[in-house]
C-alpha cells in the first residue's frame, strides 16, 4: 500500500447534554479526524484526545501538532506500508499514544477496506453484537441523577457507570441502589480524584455490590491502587494507568487491579489494545471497552474490539443518541441493550458527507506520495 497523503480534519460536535467528570465538563466534542489516502483505498482514524489535557496529558492541538511535525512524516520514510509497520515506525517518538492510535487506525482501515475484510474479523471478534453500558456524569442534584439513570435504564442500557468525586460518591450510589434496586449492574469512575488516604471513605462503597471502582487514584500511583485493593472489597479497575500491554501485566502482577478498561486511544492503537486483551485473558482478568465520547467512526472500531472473547463486561459503547443529535455516520442504535458489530470492510461505516461538512472547522492536507499529490 502506498501512501499518497493524509488529511487532518477538525470537527466540532455538540453533545446532547453536558458531560461532567471529576476533571471538567464537556459540552462540545472537538475531534481530530484523520483520513489516509493510499493507492488502494482510503481509511479513517478518530483521535480521542480531548480539547484540554485534563483526562490525560494529550489534547487535540498537541495531537495535530505531533502528527504533522513527526508522526505523519515518519510514515513517509516507509516505501510500502501496512498497519503492523506503523507502531514500530513511530516508536522513536515518546508518548502521544492517542495521536499514534489515530494514525494506525486510519492505515489499518485503509488496508482492510482494500482487502475487503472487517476490523472485527481482523481483531478476532467472536460476537455479532455487544452489550452496552452508559457513563453518567456528575449532576447538580440527586433528583437530576435519578432522572438520567431512569432514562438510560428505560432505553435498555444493561449497565450504569456513575462518575464520582469527593462529595459525590456514597450518596449518589446509595440513591441509585435505593431507587433502582440491587439487580442493576452498577460501577463508578473517579478519574484519579482520590488519594490512598481516602481508602476508608471508599470502603463505604463496599456494601453496594458495585462491579468495580475505576481509577480512584492518580494514574502513576499503581502501588497505591494495590494497597487500596487490599482494603476495599469493590474490585479495582484501572483506566488512565494502563498505557500498554506491559503496564497492564505489571499492574496485574502487583495486585493493583482485577479488571481493566481498554481504550485503544490511550494505549496507542487497536493492535496494542488486542495485546492487552490477550495479557488480561491469560491472567483471568476481565476487560471492557472504555469510551472517549467518540463519533460513529471511533464507535464502530470500539464495538469491533468489544466483540473479542475477553470483553466479558459491558462497555462504555453507548448509542449515538446518548452523545449527539446527529452522528457523523449512520447512527448506532441500541437494540435490546446491544449495538451491532459492523461487518463491512474496515471500520464498516462511512462519514455522511453533508454532516461531515457541516461540523468541520478546519482541514489540512499533508501530501506524502510522489509529484502531484
Ligand atoms: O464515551 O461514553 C463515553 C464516555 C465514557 O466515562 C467515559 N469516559 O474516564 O472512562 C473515562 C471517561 C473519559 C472521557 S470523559 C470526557
Ligand atoms: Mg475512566
Amino acid at each position: 500500500m502506498n501512501l499518497e497523503g493524509i488529511e487532518l480534519r477538525r470537527v466540532a460536535m455538540p453533545l446532547v447534554t453536558p458531560f461532567r467528570t471529576s476533571f471538567g465538563t464537556e459540552t462540545t466534542r472537538d475531534v481530530l479526524l484523520l483520513r489516509v489516502v493510499t493507492d488502494r483505498a482510503e481509511g479513517w482514524g478518530e483521535c480521542v484526545a480531548m480539547a484540554d489535557p485534563r483526562y490525560s496529558s494529550e489534547y487535540t492541538e498537541a495531537a495535530a501538532d505531533v502528527l504533522r511535525r513527526y508522526l505523519v512524516p515518519a510514515l513517509a520514510a516507509a516505501p510500502r506500508l501496512d498497519a503492523h509497520a506503523v507502531a514500530p515506525l513511530l516508536t522513536p517518538f515518546k508518548g502521544h499514544r492517542m495521536a499514534k492510535a489515530a494514525l494506525e487506525t486510519a492505515v489499518l482501515d485503509a488496508e482492510l477496506r482494500a482487502e475487503g475484510r472487517s476490523l472485527a474479523r481482523e481483531l478476532g471478534a467472536v460476537r455479532d453484537r455487544v452489550p452496552c453500558g452508559v457513563s453518567v456524569g456528575i449532576m447538580g442534584s440527586i433528583a437530576e441523577l435519578l432522572d438520567a439513570v431512569g432514562g438510560y435504564l428505560a432505553a435498555g442500557y444493561v449497565r450504569i457507570k456513575l462518575k464520582i468525586q469527593p462529595g459525590w460518591d456514597v450518596e449518589p450510589v446509595r440513591a441509585v441502589r435505593e431507587r433502582f434496586g440491587d439487580e442493576v449492574l452498577l460501577q463508578v469512575d473517579a478519574n484519579t480524584a482520590y488519594t490512598l488516604a481516602d481508602a476508608r471513605h471508599l470502603s463505604r462503597l463496599d456494601p453496594f455490590g458495585l462491579l468495580l471502582i475505576e481509577q480512584p487514584l492518580d494514574e502513576e500511583d499503581v502501588l497505591g491502587h494495590a494497597e487500596l485493593a487490599k482494603v476495599i472489597t469493590t474490585p479495582v479497575c484501572l483506566d488512565e494507568s494502563i498505557t500498554s500491554a506491559r503496564s497492564a501485566a505489571a499492574a496485574i502482577t502487583l495486585g493493583a487491579c482485577s479488571v481493566v478498561n481498554v481504550k485503544p486511544g490511550r494505549v496507542g492503537g487497536y493492535l496494542e489494545a488486542r495485546r492487552i486483551h490477550d495479557v488480561c485473558a491469560a491472567h483471568g482478568v476481565p476487560v471492557w471497552c472504555g469510551g472517549m465520547l467518540e463519533t460513529g467512526l471511533g464507535r464502530a472500531a470500539n464495538v469491533a474490539l468489544a466483540a473479542l472473547p475477553g470483553f466479558t463486561l459491558p462497555g462504555d459503547t453507548s448509542a449515538s443518541d446518548r452523545y449527539f443529535a446527529t452522528d457523523l455516520t449512520a447512527p448506532f442504535v441500541l437494540e435490546d441493550g446491544h449495538l451491532a458489530v459492523p461487518t463491512g470492510p474496515g471500520l464498516g461505516v462511512e462519514p455522511l458527507a453533508a454532516v461531515l461538512e457541516s461540523v468541520t472547522t478546519a482541514t489540512e492536507w499533508i501530501p506524502l506520495g510522489g509529484p502531484g499529490t
